[in-house]
């Protein structure tokens, strides 16, 4: 074992660095080139490469230490080697090769202004003699192996953040633009990235799927109490769980929403006809029984939809079944209660299923296997209102449809305008897996089965 002196690089014409991180502890083991020491001048930052691997058994500065010549002796590290290096330390320290000899006590470590008296007899010139040189920002600096990367922080995009930092954060998959820098002028250290992990673990809701926020942009906290009285409220689990699901699939899913408008008149006609018949059975016949099995023809003649994409990026995975989920609004959140075979069932056995769904969802008593199956989902907003919106489709389903309020609207029938109620329809679709033009089937053969429902019983 031998002692060996760190020193200050040749500065680079810079008057005065500044010690600005120290990466490492007494008693870490580093490895050649890891970084030890980070030095900032005016224009630039440096990391300093270990010369040697081996023990820091001294670390000789502070952060905040200015130094103002080469050669200022920064660090005492153990190498492994034959025992001819002395080290010598205000002239009273003797290190020697002894396996038995102790680490020298940090707290009597010797002050900056006497560190120049440090002497080492290096049996070897270190790997790399660094310098302190300005140099072009890059996004993002590979680390180099026999000099120190330098990075400045003079650009807008640019992170300030220097090699060791950025090789830190490419290894654990963290964009450093979304983490903020605590070090000297908002620099991003270590600690930083290591905080920026703990925060996403503990709160994924930012991140995305990797779980440590990729390249989304996090909103900032806001003091709203600037602005005026407010209070927090506790989100429910399923508030919590639609939250989570809708980011996942916003961030995974390349939507494309078309629309469309059927025309119900004759549907809706033939609703009022059975609302005696409901009341007598207990079942109210609204149009999302006819709009479900309409989605579960439409399904079957267009299977494209009905479909999800295989996590292995290579194969599709066809259903061939026809469940369709149901979106409810209750007073705790969005349920997708999902009803089962709809291509098989008739429109009295639907409305009954949604009828006893919605209310079990409302109730909070839908259990795990009520809501999961799925292969495409219907939302309708037609009972609260509004003339169209772009719902997000439900993973790992490929395509959702949104419905909006019907409403009576002129017509041209090619001779005349005429009073027809239209049901506003926008569908949404995972473009991976679906295409425009089977998006575009789908609609228009859905749009036929609405506006003629003896195309259902065909
Ligand atoms: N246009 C015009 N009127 C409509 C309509 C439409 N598209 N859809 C339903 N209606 C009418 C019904 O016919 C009924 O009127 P009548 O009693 O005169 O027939 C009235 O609106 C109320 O219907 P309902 O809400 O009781 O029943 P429903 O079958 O229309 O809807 C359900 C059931 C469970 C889908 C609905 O209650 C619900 O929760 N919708 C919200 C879904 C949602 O939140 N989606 C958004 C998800 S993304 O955040």
């Amino acid at each position: 074992m031998a002692v060996e002196i760190v020193r200050v690089p040749d500065l680079g014409g810079a008057d005065e660095v500044e010690v600005i991180e120290i990466p490492v502890k007494v008693g870490d083991q580093v490895a050649l080139d890891d970084t030890i020491v980070v030095l900032e001048s005016e224009k630039a930052t440096m990391e300093l490469p270990a010369p040697f691997a081996g023990r820091i058994v001294k670390i000789l500065v502070t952060e905040g230490d200015k130094i103002t010549a080469e050669g200022v002796p920064i660090m005492e590290v153990e190498v492994e080697a034959e025992a001819d290096v002395g080290v010598k330390v205000t002239g009273e320290t003797e290190a020697t090769s002894s396996p038995n000899q102790e680490l020298p006590d940090p707290d009597v470590a010797p002050k900056p202004e006497s560190k120049a008296e440090i002497k080492a007899v290096p049996k070897a010139e270190p790997k790399s003699q660094p310098q302190l040189v300005a140099s072009k920002p890059t996004a993002a600096p590979v680390a180099d192996d026999t000099a120190s990367t330098l990075i400045t922080a003079d650009t807008a995009t640019d992170v300030y953040a220097g090699p060791y930092v950025r090789r830190l954060a490419r290894e654990l998959g963290v964009d450093l633009t979304q983490v903020p820098g605590s070090g000297p002028r908002q620099r991003i250290i270590k600690e930083d990235v290591h905080k920026f992990i703990k925060q996403r673990i503990v709160n994924p809701q930012n991140a995305d799927s990797s779980g440590l926020g990729g390249a989304i942009p996090s909103v900032p906290d806001i003091d709203f109490t600037k602005f005026g009285d407010i209070e927090t409220q506790e989100m429910s689990k399923i508030a919590k769980l639609t939250a989570a699901n809708m980011q996942r699939s916003w961030l995974n899913v390349p939507h494309v929403t078309q629309f469309d408008d059927a025309d119900i008149t004759e549907l809706e006609e033939f609703r009022q006809t059975l609302k005696t018949e409901g009341e007598r059975r207990g079942v109210k016949i609204t149009p999302v029984p006819f709009l479900l099995k309409a989605c579960a023809l439409a399904l079957q003649e267009n299977p494209v939809l009905n479909r999800a994409l295989h996590s292995d990026g290579q194969h599709f995975v066809q259903k061939n079944y026809f469940h369709i989920g149901m979106a409810v609004d209750t007073p705790k959140g969005l349920m997708v209660p999902v009803i089962r075979d709809v291509n098989q069932k008739g429109i009295w056995e639907i409305a009954a299923e949604i009828f006893e769904l919605a209310d079990k969802a409302r109730a909070g008593k839908l259990t795990v296997n009520d809501m999961q199956g799925g292969c495409f989902t219907v939302s309708s907003l037609g009972a609260i209102g509004g003339r169209g919106f772009t719902p997000i489709v439900n993973t790992p389903e490929v395509a959702i449809l949104g419905v909006s309020k019907a409403a009576i609207q002129p017509v041209w029938n090619g001779a005349e305008f005429g009073p027809r109620k239209l049901l506003p329809l926008a569908l949404s679709y995972d473009h991976r897996a679906v295409n425009g033009g089977d998006g575009g089937r789908f609609m228009t053969r859905l749009v036929e089965l609405l506006s003629d429902i003896r195309g259902m019983v065909m």
